[in-house]
């Protein structure tokens, strides 16, 4: 590589303390029309149209989870039928996974800063980008259709011949809305796969690449190979409805499990959708707030890479209890315990950076360390469902449900919130109030634990997942997970309300509040509509923290 006259020379890793303001508005006041939002190619614009989407989103299925919660303070559940709380797990499913999480850290805090991060004008193909955003509203109202013209009670797995045969038929258009919201998934990462190849500043090779690139690049792999299978086994189960097309119901001569395989076969790659990006949030935030480079950059960022390839390999172990083939159960019980091992590594590293540097503890970092420390819970306890015999007990129970919020709620959400927070003063200008930030996030972190610790002794104990009714010995517990998750609700409503308060209120935000080293920092907070005046030039590895 050609080294860089001195000249153009961007000093990446001292950033000038004042970035000099740029000739261009910002980002946010070049075009304040509603047109100007609405057809934007903008990839800073479009990751706030996600924001605004996903909350919207996100606050439904919480409102639901609350119903849910409300109903099994009591053993005989008196709040809802089991009818309705059928549907209730379904929307909130549904809407969580499809509609919040897989989006969430890609296409809000993604489309934000990939380009930044590269020291590009915008992501590959801008137009695509804003059609992705088109395609994942158009998913949601036909989900949202199905939600009020009488809901769906299949669960958000939609295991047949249940949803293909014997449910009702609003089930046709909620399997449309997750197969269109499919395409909108693909389509950031396509934009994302060829961003991160053709888009890089000079200088800016794939060894120097921030971490959180890594994990979108990890993730954009998935999700353009894993999204199309899904959208397949939707397509099958409506045709299935529709035409009576014999494909899983055995009365027409189908097979159910195959749902089951084709199904896990994208779901399981999936939840790695919903992780990876978690874990480059938190790279980056546990970097910038220990002024350390993150301790075996390369393994960290190759474990994205190993994740991505072995959580397609594992999807068998939903089904140890399908009658599937003993040998066929002890495969999938070894490959998911190798996929343990470079999460494993990924948290070992984690702790190491934070280790060797000088921690300040801020509202990110708070949140990147309830992240190492609930998504460990997740991980383990994945072990164990991962062991088959185990798994023959604790399968569909609480065990499960607590497993996986701990991963995607302990962990992602965290990541999610932590990354939010991070780089808020960049997305707005505008800082929030540390001190409500980090009374936010203890009070998510003791809420979270609360919520979801007493599910795991349920699960043990032999209660089963998506029953609204249970026996009276299983009520303190519940009743606790029901108090837990009032504080949790009221921990996400802080943050809510103090971001919000900061557009108005908030201190001006510095170019670089953070004194951190990705290229993002180098441009004006907001950044100017393109970004970069000058295309910067990268000369340094990233994290080269010197102080
Ligand atoms: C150490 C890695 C992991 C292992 C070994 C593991 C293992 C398992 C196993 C064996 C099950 C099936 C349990 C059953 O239904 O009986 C399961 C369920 C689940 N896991 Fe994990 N897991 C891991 C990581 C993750 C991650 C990273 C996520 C999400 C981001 C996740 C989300 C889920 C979900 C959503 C389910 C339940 C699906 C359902 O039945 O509705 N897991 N996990
Ligand atoms: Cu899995």
């Amino acid at each position: 590589m050609d080294k860089p006259a001195d000249s153009q020379r961007r000093d990446i890793h001292h950033p000038p303390r004042e970035v000099e303001p740029s000739a261009e508005p910002s980002y946010l006041e070049h075009d304040r029309s509603l047109k100007g939002w609405l057809l934007t190619t903008d990839h800073k614009r479009i990751g706030i149209l996600y924001l605004f989407t996903i909350t919207f989103f996100f606050g439904i299925a919480a409102f639901a989870a609350a119903m849910m919660r409300a109903d099994l303070t009591t053993p005989q559940g008196d709040l809802v039928i089991s009818e309705t709380y059928n549907k209730l797990f379904t929307i909130h499913g549904v809407l969580m996974v499809w509609f919040f999480l897989v989006p969430s850290i890609p296409a809000v805090l993604g489309n934000f800063l990939l380009p930044l991060m590269l020291g590009a004008k915008d992501v590959a193909f801008p137009r695509i980008n804003l059609a992705s955003w088109y395609v994942f509203v158009a998913a949601g109202l036909f989900t949202l259709y199905a939600m009020v013209a009488g809901g769906v009670d299949t669960g958000w797995t939609f295991y047949t011949p249940y949803s293909s045969t014997y449910s009702n038929g609003h089930v046709i258009s909620m399997a449309m809305g997750i197969f269109i919201a499919g395409f909108s998934s693909i389509f950031t990462g396509v934009n994302f796969i060829a961003t991160v190849h053709k888009m890089r500043a000079p200088g800016l090779t794939w060894g120097r690449l921030p971490l959180f690139v890594w994990s979108l690049y990890a993730t954009s792999l998935v999700m353009v190979l894993a999204t199309p299978v899904l959208a397949i086994t939707m397509f099958l189960v409506m045709a299935e409805r529709l035409f009576g097309v014999g494909i899983f119901d055995p009365a027409l001569g189908g097979d159910p499990i195959l749902f089951q395989h084709l199904f896990w076969f994208y779901s399981h790659p999936a939840v790695y959708i919903m992780i990876l990006p978690g874990f480059g949030a938190i790279s980056e935030i546990i970097a910038t707030f220990s002024r350390q480079r993150v301790f075996g950059y390369s393994v960290v960022a190759f474990s994205s890479l190993a994740i991505a390839g072995l959580g397609f390999l594992v999807w068998g172990h939903h089904m140890f209890v399908s009658s599937q083939s003993v040998y066929a159960g002890l495969v999938f019980s070894l490959l998911s315990f190798l996929v343990a091992v470079p999460s494993a590594i990924k948290v070992f590293n984690w702790t190491v950076t934070m280790i060797l540097g000088r921690v300040q503890f801020t509202t990110p970092l708070l949140y990147a360390v309830g992240f190492l420390g609930l998504f460990t819970i997740g991980g383990l306890t994945g072990l164990f469902l991962a062991t088959l015999a185990v798994d023959v007990h604790v399968h569909d129970t609480y065990f499960v449900v607590a497993h996986f919020h701990y991963i995607m709620v302990g962990g992602m959400v965290m990541g999610y919130l932590g990354g939010l927070h991070l780089w808020w003063p960049k997305i707005t200008g505008r800082m929030y109030h540390e001190w409500w930030g980090r009374i936010g996030a203890t009070l998510i972190f003791i809420g979270f634990n609360l919520t979801f610790f007493p599910q795991f002794l349920l699960g043990y104990l032999g209660m089963p997942r998506r029953y609204h009714t249970y026996p009276e010995e299983f009520q303190f517990l519940n009743v606790m997970s029901t108090a837990g998750a009032t504080i949790l609700g009221l921990g996400y409503m802080l943050p809510l309300i103090y971001l919000i308060f900061s557009l108005w209120k908030g201190e001006k935000a510095p170019a670089n509040p953070w004194r951190a080293t990705g290229l993002e920092w180098t441009t004006p907070s907001p950044p100017p509509k393109h970004n970069f005046e000058k295309t910067p030039v990268v000369d340094r590895e990233a994290y080269a923290y010197e102080d």
